[in-house]
């Protein structure tokens, strides 16, 4: 059973303080059929959780503001004997009210009805719109229904607003609960990457790597990977998103392994790039060295004031250096940049804001420039260099892909690597990769606490 924290009512007073009078509401994700009559596992919502802590599904949050008086509803599943039995325990409208500082809760079956009463005379709605289209219609049915009313008295909201405007910014500069918990999501990420470093050895399935680091994530708590693992052997890591995993690591190959663990709704999120046999080619070691420094450029870039744009830049004039001195392309790097040449090659941004969902909400611009940085933010630090299997590439570089990732929190005097301390240098990942396969016979459960 969850207890009550302190945190979600600060949370939820900063959204009251902003909030003018009227009603926001917040709603679970519906549980999806997946087939038969199995579900897709349930995560909760980032927001409802961010302001409430109540992580059941079929659940919904009110706040109320008029004046000073300020109501925090909770609409739960009720309490159900039979049901329980089968899938757990339900807080009920009772453990919504003493663990989760509801000023009153009520079964989810109510919500329509009785967000009718709550809605009544006031002038605004607050609601995500466009995220759950099946409450948008509820919600307007509702609002459209009581503007029918005016010669009774009633009124509907006419305003109605995005309460995202505030979340984005609020989850943006993380409080302390929220990077305590992405800490703790990094150090199970780093140890996940620590396993799979001493577990891969040639011929092995990608799938089997990819259960090795997500083992290691669940036995130490994690509640699920915070995206799909990319187990990316050889070429496969010229595909950015590659989550098949169904093909075979090969000796002389490198792997491409981006995870993360997701523990107290935070997430982590790095990526290593490793020979399957523990040793770079030389090429692979060349490649591998751009990107590394660029990170370096990217990292030491970070720090309050300066721009996402600029941590981007830092990242971008080393690896187009590096693809200069690859022969991959000719001329000067600042014309590189600019008629962005380079791109067939590092496609993507230098990284994303990191927390409650690993490609976390907040804005890279504000009135069209990229946002300064500011301490509490946490974002990911992730260049590469991408060679597919092509005429254009250079055959020795062909079929070779190589990204590495951390992730790091702003800190008033600069920055702080949260996955800091995970073999990441040439020699480093050499020499935990010594033994190939040595985690197989060296793995034992975790001591417990008896
Ligand atoms: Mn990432």
């Amino acid at each position: 059973m969850a207890v009550l924290s302190k945190v979600y009512v600060k949370r939820r007073t900063r959204f009251f303080d902003w909030m003018q009078d009227g009603v926001a509401v917040f709603a679970s994700w519906p549980v999806y059929p997946r087939n038969g009559d199995v579900e897709h596992p349930y995560r909760p919502d980032s927001d409802l959780h961010f302001l409430t802590g109540f992580d059941e599904p079929e659940s919904a949050a009110v706040l109320v503001k008029k004046g000073q008086e300020r109501r925090f509803l909770l609409f739960v599943r009720p309490r159900d004997p039979e049901m329980e039995t089968w899938v757990g325990s339900r807080a009920g409208e009772e453990g919504a009210v003493r663990d989760f500082g509801a000023d009153e809760a009520h079964p989810i079956g109510e919500f329509e009805s009785r967000l009718g009463d709550l809605l009544t005379n006031q002038p605004c709605l607050y609601l995500s719109f466009g995220l759950h289209p099946d409450l948008d219609r509820k919600v307007l049915a509702i609002v459209e229904r009581l503007k029918g009313e005016a010669r009774r008295g009633i009124c509907g909201p006419f305003r109605m607003i995005d309460p995202r405007e505030f979340l984005r910014q609020a989850r943006l500069v993380k409080d302390r609960e929220e990077i305590g918990a992405v800490e703790k999501a990094c150090d199970i990420t780093r140890a996940g990457f620590e396993a799979a470093f001493r577990a891969v050895m040639p011929g092995m399935p990608e799938r089997e790597l990819q259960a090795v680091v997500e083992f290691e994530f669940r036995r130490r708590g994690a509640d699920r990977v915070s995206f799909e693992t990319i187990c990316a052997g050889g070429a496969h890591a010229t595909t950015l998103h590659y989550i098949r995993n169904d093909g075979l690591l090969r000796d002389g190959d490198l792997v491409l392994l981006d995870a993360g663990a997701e523990v107290a709704m935070a997430s982590g999120d790095i990526t290593r790039t490793f020979p399957v046999n523990g040793r770079f080619s030389r090429v692979q070691r060349r490649v591998y060295e751009w990107v590394l420094q660029a990170q370096a450029a990217a990292i030491e870039a970070i720090r309050p004031g300066a721009t996402y744009a600029q941590v981007h830049q830092a990242a971008l004039e080393v690896l187009v250096e590096g693809l200069r001195d690859l022969k991959v392309l000719r001329g000067k790097t600042s014309e590189l940049i600019e008629t962005g040449a380079y791109r067939p090659y590092f496609m993507h941004r230098i990284g994303h804001w990191l927390g409650m969902d690993v490609h976390d909400v907040g804005p890279y611009f504000v009135d069209g420039a990229s946002i300064p940085l500011q301490a509490g933010m946490v974002m990911t630090v992730e260049p590469g260099l991408y060679f597919a299997d092509r005429q254009d590439v250079p055959r020795p570089l062909r079929g070779i892909g190589i990204r590495i990732e951390d992730d790091v929190l702003v800190t008033p005097r600069g920055r702080r690597v949260l996955t800091e301390g995970l073999p990441k240098t040439v020699d480093e990942i050499e020499k935990v990769l010594a033994r190939p396969g040595a985690w197989w016979g060296e793995v034992r459960p975790l001591a417990r606490e008896s």
